[in-house]
């Protein structure tokens, strides 16, 4: 056994954190021979809940975890103090009828904080993955208040869309979701994402040669990707809660472990200005990880139906910025 891994889950009493912190616990994720220490984040009226949070993970023995530490949210440095990974779920999530961006000056503000906090006492090495909603934007103002923080180092959650649209093209094609491979996730996780179907594969073809209605890709396929969240929320009365946590522990892996050739991870990731995309947003991209570094994928066909799409979220992702501009140093 090597030493802990430190794990910070910030509204770990909520439905996305619950579901999330046993599968950390239970060693799924870093793996059975490396022990994880988790920093259990809450606001303070819901500590009691984490208690309950806490009995449960003892009840669970599991070998890999351990130590628990329970933390408040006015506490942030301390709660962050030699994480190693940082998962910022905690924040109000989506009602029926709100859009995500009615989110952002809700959420917004949390995010300041979080971000000095991780900057002041997170361990060197430390990797945050944003999930709280509107989570790209989020994710930009807590990095800009982490200036010690490498940019490299931060990502926002769009795995759960990749997720989806990996599971509507297998479905399409008939074809097991294993089938299916290279599909990315271009900008903001809302609306106007854009499921990339041009550069999917399936059983190593493109996805346009094996899924002949190319109106259902450009049309169904896409909205229904968009609007998934939206109709989780209609069905099942609540947000997509435990799809939400296997996407970010799958987004987690995928930073950590190769990612197999001819495949792609979806994450959004702080722009440079590579495929055009304006720099200084977090936008989601096609990742190639080595398990240790990472790097946006070349070579992705943009064509002018995807140039268009892209620019309709990357405009999104550019107008949140600007919503809150007062929260960028
Ligand atoms: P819940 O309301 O079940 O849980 C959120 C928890 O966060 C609550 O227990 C609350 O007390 C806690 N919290 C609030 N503010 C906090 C703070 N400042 N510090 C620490 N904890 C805080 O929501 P849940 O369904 O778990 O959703 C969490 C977030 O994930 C929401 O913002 C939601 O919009 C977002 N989502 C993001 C997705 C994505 O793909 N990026 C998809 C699913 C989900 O909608």
């Amino acid at each position: 056994m090597t030493a802990p891994l430190h794990v910070a889950i910030t509204g770990a009493a909520g439905q996305i954190g619950y579901a999330m912190t046993f599968r950390i616990a239970s060693g799924e994720v870093f793996g059975p021979h490396r022990p994880v220490v988790l920093h259990l984040i809450e606001v303070p009226p819901v500590m009691p809940a984490l208690d309950g949070v806490h009995m449960e993970l003892d009840d669970c023995a599991f070998p890999t975890l351990a130590g628990v530490e329970k933390h408040d949210s006015d506490h942030l440095e301390q709660a962050f103090a030699h994480c190693n990974w940082v998962l910022l779920v905690g924040s109000v999530p989506r009602k029926q009828g709100m859009e995500r961006s009615d989110l952002i000056r809700i959420n917004g503000p949390i995010f300041t904080n979080t971000g000095k906090a991780i900057n002041a006492s997170a361990a060197k090495d430390v990797r945050v993955v944003v999930v709280g909603n509107p989570c790209n934007t989020n994710c930009l103002i807590a990095m800009s208040h982490a200036p010690d923080v490498p940019k490299n180092r931060w990502f926002a959650m769009t795995r759960l869309d990749q997720n989806r649209a990996l599971a509507q093209l297998a479905q399409k094609s008939n074809r097991p979701v294993a089938a299916v491979t290279n599909l990315a996730i271009w900008g903001n996780h809302s609306s106007t994402q854009y499921p990339d179907f041009v550069n999917a594969k399936i059983d190593g073809r493109p996805a346009t040669e094996v899924i002949s209605d190319h109106a259902w890709l450009k049309g169904d396929f896409i909205s229904t990707v968009q609007q998934r969240g939206a109709a989780v929320i209609k069905a099942r009365g609540a947000s997509s809660a435990a799809s939400a946590a296997n996407a970010c522990l799958d987004t987690v892996k995928s930073i950590i472990t190769p990612t197999p050739s001819g495949s792609c991870a979806s994450i959004a990731v702080y722009t440079d200005g590579k495929y055009g995309i304006d720099a200084g947003l977090m936008c989601g991209l096609p990742i190639s990880s080595d398990g240790e570094n990472w790097r946006v994928l070349d070579g992705f066909h943009i064509d002018d139906f995807s140039r268009s799409a892209i620019q309709i979220t990357v405009d999104e992702l550019k107008q949140e910025r600007d919503t809150v501009k007062d929260l960028l140093p």
